[in-house]
């Protein structure tokens, strides 16, 4: 060992290296427990990663959704808050930031995504029709649902393959589409729902050329068509690294671009937008623009608050405008990237090409002796949190809910472990202690058993169901 030369992060890839764009000026302490501390807390939690207390966990993996670090500007806009109920000025430095980068022509805020999702379905989708969507995602087909639609799967194939290479997994099937509006009348479907990335494939992007392609097929049968913006920054970065002739355009460019595409996207602003809480809606239709401002004041707050307070409002404003720096997305993704790079090159089965928020572990793959009925992707969460502390979260057969017409369990392709990396919130030394550990509880792999659910709530099951383990 004396002799070998040990390699930068840079030297392994073969590049020069680069760092974050940003230094650190307050820290947060976290604790570590022990084997036996850690053996409680997830007893008393019914081996569910939600149901933990976060100060039983050391690195907290479980979501990047309003768990980034805010700037020094974003704490300095919460400061400047104007909190009149009607027409604080933070509402119009919002709309305005989500015109400049978005591109959209009016804005509805709300408290989060979800709000923002409970919305646009109840305004545009009537008892029995069908919403076409590029995979789905809990809340927004449970939202889809509660209005009387019926969500429809027309994402492509190699999506649900987690080792399929395919550069752009988040793009929609036209073929598959087609078949279904012919089959249910294009009258039959309010809109086309549309993830850029896409969460539960990996967070797996979809190109320009799809989107492009996509907007003429809707135009074809008259069918707007609606994006999930939530990740859509980190979309465009797959795209500028990936897709012929976007290598120049900067973020901002290939983020207006595609949103041009669309008729209006609904956002929770906790992931690309770099806030703890907040939401937007954005169209450009003024007459949709009223029936979503008319709806927002029952359920979120006035339209020039939405359920947010106008710090968040600033802070949120500024965070559309931190999001879309190059060399930002950039460090963003290339964290989430080391630390699949490091799991791939020992082996362990992930989610490829790693996609732009988390590394999602292949469940079937890493326990193929536990079957999807025992929650093999659950019973990894558990496993980690076990042996450090660390939490991820369960995308798999628990996520996937039941059908609502026959009460069986989904059985979705993809069963997997979410380790989601937050924001400028860890550094690459907590990447390294989160693949040794990943390591460890594969090297135990076979004493791994499965676990059977004791209790289960009607809606979103995964965050509150708990669990026993099987003997
Ligand atoms: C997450 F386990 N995501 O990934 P809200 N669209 C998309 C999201 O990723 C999203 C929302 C809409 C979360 C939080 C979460 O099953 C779960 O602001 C693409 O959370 O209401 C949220 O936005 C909803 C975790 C949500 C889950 C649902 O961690």
């Amino acid at each position: 060992m004396k002799n070998r030369k040990l390699r930068t992060m840079g030297e392994q890839f073969g590049r020069r290296s680069w760092a974050e764009p940003w230094k650190i000026k307050m820290v947060e302490p976290i604790r570590m427990t022990s084997p036996q501390e850690r053996q409680e807390s997830l007893a008393e939690a019914g081996y569910n990663t939600f149901l933990l207390r976060s100060e039983n966990v050391y690195i907290d993996l479980l979501s990047d959704s309003g768990t980034g670090a805010m700037s020094d500007r974003q704490w300095a806009g919460i400061m400047l808050g104007d909190e009149a109920y009607a027409g604080s000025r933070n509402f119009f430095h919002l709309e305005e930031a989500v015109r400049q980068y978005y591109g959209y022509r009016y804005i509805v805020p709300t408290h989060q995504g979800r709000g923002a999702e409970h919305l646009i379905s109840r305004v545009l989708i009537k008892p029995g029709q069908y919403v076409p969507g590029n995979m789905y995602f809990t809340t927004t087909r449970l939202h889809q649902e509660l209005a009387g639609g019926t969500f429809v799967d027309v994402i492509i194939d190699e999506a649900h393959d987690s080792s399929n290479l395919h550069p752009f997994k988040g793009n929609v099937d036209l073929d598959k589409l087609e078949v279904l509006i012919k089959r249910v009348g294009a009258e039959n479907i309010p809109y086309v729902s549309l993830a850029g990335t896409v969460n539960m494939a990996g967070g797996q992007p979809v190109s320009m050329a799809n989107v492009r392609a996509l907007r003429a097929l809707c135009d074809r049968y008259n069918i707007p068509l609606h994006l999930d913006a939530t990740r859509m920054v980190e979309n465009a970065f797959f795209i500028q690294e990936r897709e012929e002739g976007y290598k120049d355009k900067s973020i901002a460019d290939i983020l207006k671009e595609f949103c041009g595409y669309t008729d209006g996207a609904w956002m929770s602003a906790k992931k690309d937008n770099l806030v703890n809480i907040g939401g937007w809606l954005a169209v450009n239709d003024s007459d949709l623009f009223d029936a979503l401002r008319n709806m927002v004041v029952i359920y979120e707050g006035l339209h020039t608050y939405g359920g947010m307070a106008g710090r968040d409002m600033e802070a949120l404003a500024i965070g559309i405008t931190e999001a879309v720096n190059d060399d930002h997305v950039r460090s963003r993704v290339e964290q989430v990237r080391y630390l699949g790079s490091l799991l791939t090159s020992w082996d362990i089965p992930i989610v490829k090409p790693v996609g732009g928020h988390a590394i999602f572990i292949d469940a079937r793959d890493f326990y193929p002796h536990i079957a999807q009925d025992q929650f093999p992707a659950q019973a990894m969460a558990a496993e980690l949190y076990l042996d450090s502390g660390i939490r991820g979260m369960e995308r798999g057969i628990v996520s996937a809910g039941r059908d609502p017409e026959t009460g069986d369990h989904r059985h979705p392709a993809l069963e997997l472990t979410r380790l989601a990396i937050p924001r400028r919130v860890y550094t690459q030394a907590h990447m390294d202690v989160v693949a040794e550990s990943v390591k460890a509880i594969y090297d135990a792999r076979e004493q791994t058993r499965g676990l059977k659910m004791v209790y289960e709530p009607e809606y979103l099951r995964f965050f509150q169901a708990r669990f026993e383990r099987i003997a």
